[in-house]
């Protein structure tokens, strides 16, 4: 099913049978997701959606971030006969505009429509007193790009494959639903203590205001370009095979702990790269068949992309089958260029297949002129050449590494 993101609304919610359930409210036999925006009163959806928390239940305890309509903190909740909880309070900063505070709190009635154990949970809101909150369970480990860059090669590739299989697993439940989520990337990714992912961000205004990664478009739409398929950005086709494409970025970061998708290019050289055919390549050490999955994900045609129930059957068998994880996809962590294979002699040759002749008059300069005079120099050397941005550094050591391993014959 490919819906353009939101669905008619139920105009008349008697006319489903509503129950609370977990400080939720199900809508038994609707599987499909109600956007607020159809309700004439929007808070009504909050009322449909989220259960009101007396705000005496909660305990703020320290700030852990900011968002865009103010503080995030930690705490814990007590509800009445319940244990007591560790929870993330979103609060809504004084001062705001009647648009603001609907703004705010349509994320708490989209994300009171989900209950799954790979979509963040929502605890409540409190609307009744100010400030107005929003509270969710506690994710221990904060947002998945954060959390991976911190623990960079830490983990199993099969640990990898489960955080990846938890937010497919949770794409596929938002999905059936028939939800577009639009801005699917590992910031937007919430880690517990026990490694679950869950997805989270679900407000109606934070594609186009919230994300720092959000860039205007010729047509004046704000859009997170190196996470968004290509139809989307063209023309605002968002649909689930947009998030596919979207989820293949992610499964890159995950594999790539956290590394920028296209390091520095520009946005404007990613969609004309992306438009040229060319595709992420595969990150260090990354197997074989997860290379494979995300370009599937990145299929232009939005059809031939797989579904997001498939692409959990193909993890879970990857799971099963660990050792089908072991063919690496290759060692390099750059762009595989049309033809795959240069065999380069000097550093002036290696540095053009490389696409940084910029840097040449330095090496020469410098004195390296043969390819052994660069296979042990240091990032600090590189620097002294000019070298400063981080992804031509890592560009250019990875492609020191294959030099070691692959004598002359650099494979770029
Ligand atoms: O990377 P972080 O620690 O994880 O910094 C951001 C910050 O708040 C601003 O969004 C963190 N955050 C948001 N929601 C939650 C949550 N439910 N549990 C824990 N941390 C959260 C996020």
């Amino acid at each position: 099913m490919e819906h353009c993101g939101y669905i008619k609304a139920k105009q008349d919610p008697d006319e489903e049978k509503m129950q609370f359930q977990h400080g939720r409210v199900k809508l038994p036999g609707s599987r499909t997701y109600i956007h607020p925006h159809t309700y004439e009163d929007p808070n009504q959806a909050v009322r449909d959606f989220a259960k009101e928390i007396d705000a005496s239940s909660i305990r703020i305890e320290r700030v852990i971030g900011a968002g865009e309509f103010g503080e995030v903190c930690s705490g814990r909740l007590k509800l009445p006969s319940k244990r007591e909880i560790y929870v993330a309070i979103k609060s809504l900063k004084a001062g705001y505009s009647e648009k603001q505070r609907r703004d705010f709190l349509s994320e708490a009635s989209i994300m009171g429509q989900f209950d799954h154990p790979n979509i963040i949970r929502l605890e409540g809101v409190v609307t009744r007193c100010k400030p107005v909150m929003i509270i969710t369970e506690y994710m221990e480990n904060g947002s998945l790009d954060t959390f991976l860059k911190k623990h960079d090669g830490q983990f199993t590739i099969i640990q990898l494959v489960g955080m990846m299989r938890g937010i497919a697993s949770g794409m596929k439940y938002l999905s059936d639903m028939s939800y577009v989520h639009r801005d699917l990337a590992a910031r937007n990714i919430l880690v517990n203590s026990n490694l679950v992912c869950k997805v989270s961000d679900f407000g109606l205004s934070r594609v186009l205001e919230d994300d720092p990664e959000a860039a205007y478009t010729t047509r004046g739409g704000k859009i997170p370009i190196r996470w968004t398929a290509p139809e989307a950005i063209a023309y605002r086709k968002f649909t689930s095979a947009s998030d596919v494409w979207s989820y293949g970025i992610v499964m890159w970061e995950v594999v790539s702990y956290g590394e920028r998708p296209y390091w520095e290019m520009s946005n404007q050289d990613v969609i004309k790269a992306i438009d040229e055919g060319y595709r992420l390549p595969a990150p260090m050490d990354c197997p074989l068949v997860l290379h494979q999955l995300m370009l599937d994900c990145w299929e232009k045609c939005r059809n031939d992309r797989p579904k997001f129930g498939q692409i959990v059957n193909t993890l879970d068998k990857l799971i099963r089958n660990p050792s089908s994880l072991k063919e690496l996809a290759n060692s390099s962590v750059w762009e595989d260029p049309p033809s795959p294979e240069f065999a380069v002699s000097t550093v002036e040759e290696w540095l053009e297949a490389l696409k940084m002749v910029q840097y040449r008059d330095n090496f020469t300069s410098a004195g390296y002129v043969t390819l052994d005079s660069v296979l042990y120099i240091s990032i600090s050397e590189l620097q002294k050449l000019g070298v400063t941005l981080v992804g031509h550094q890592r560009k250019i050591l990875s492609s020191i590494q294959s030099l070691h391993t692959q004598g002359t014959h650099v494979h770029v």
